[in-house]
């Protein structure tokens, strides 16, 4: 098992699966993204998770020239590490959802590394009415959507992203994932110490349960040994417990309104900067201490 060193907590501030209409709370516009990244940085996230939007509908964007309106904000009040998305929205190709890493080289960017059914329509159930027709759509066509990211994908975004040294956030979904990853490092798509998310509860990937984060922390353990960093995420309402599992385990966090809306049963978290408040506290109650940017960058590896 890797040695525990400080706890990176990653804030993830909007995404593309959660929509407007579900909370007021969701950032929208560059400048509400902005303010939100700078206030979990300054809660203690070490790593910002950005994906873009609409200012007018809240539609997830992969277009550079918003993104060029929320980097320098957070940029000029905060050393955070800025980690872009390459996932941007399960309904976009993989072109487009390259557009940001490629213009900005980022230190970080997300890494799917496979293709899942990614089931957002059984939040039909929850929220009945939507402002916009996009996120009745959205939902609906989650019935017949594939997130995709084939090997042909995941090499040329890894080849592309290492030419300009930005480095992953391995995102894995389930425990095939792993074993992907794995078969990259053999062919030498990606190398040094690497980063891996292990994202539970989404429609399509692993469960939630706790046997499924031991699962996957051992089979990351015996595929990658002393050379990767661990982190979790929860979605929904699965978020803080797995969080303080993972914690427990040696792993680091994420959180932010991307994963879950929440902040505890029925009360919406009212800010990114919220949720990183009560994962820090957890993780100060488990005597554990936060890492800084600068430590996380030395972890990862990061070009700085
Ligand atoms: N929305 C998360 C479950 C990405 O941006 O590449 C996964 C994610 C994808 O963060
Ligand atoms: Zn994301």
């Amino acid at each position: 098992m890797a040695t525990q060193r400080k706890v990176i907590i990653t804030c993830a501030l909007t995404g593309a699966i959660h929509t407007p209409s579900m909370s007021p709370h969701l950032p929208v516009t560059p400048e509400e993204i902005a303010e939100a990244g700078i206030a979990a940085a300054e809660e203690g996230a070490a790593i910002i998770h950005l994906h873009a939007r609409d200012p007018d509908t809240g539609k997830p964007t992969q277009d550079p020239a918003v993104f060029e309106r929320i980097l320098p904000r957070i940029k000029a009040a905060s050393d955070a590490v800025i980690n872009l998305t390459t996932g941007g929205s399960p309904h976009m190709s993989v072109e487009e959802r390259m557009r940001p890493a490629m213009e900005f080289k980022p230190e970080l960017a997300s890494m799917n590394m496979g293709s899942i059914n990614f089931g957002l329509f059984p939040m039909l159930n929850r929220y009945k009415s939507f402002q916009h027709q996009w996120e009745t759509e959205h939902l609906e066509n989650s019935r017949d959507l594939v997130f995709k990211n084939t090997f042909a994908d995941i090499e040329k975004a890894m080849t592309l992203g290492a030419a300009n040294g930005t480095r992953f956030e391995c995102e894995c979904y389930d425990i095939g994932h792993l074993y992907s990853l794995r078969h990259m490092m053999d062919r030498g798509f990606i190398g040094g110490r690497v980063f891996v998310q292990s994202v539970f509860g989404i429609l399509g990937g692993i469960g939630p349960h706790p046997e499924d984060v031991i699962h996957m922390r051992r089979t990351a353990d015996r595929l990658f040994g002393d050379s990767y960093e661990w982190s979790v995420l929860g979605a929904g309402s699965n978020q803080m417990r797995i969080a303080a599992q993972s914690a427990a385990m040696g792993g680091h966090v994420r959180v932010g309104l991307e994963d879950s809306l929440w902040l505890s049963p029925g009360q919406l978290a009212e800010s990114n900067a919220s949720q990183v408040t009560k994962v820090r506290k957890i993780l100060e109650g488990l005597s554990l201490e936060i890492a800084t940017p600068d430590e996380a960058r030395e972890m990862l590896q990061l070009k700085g």
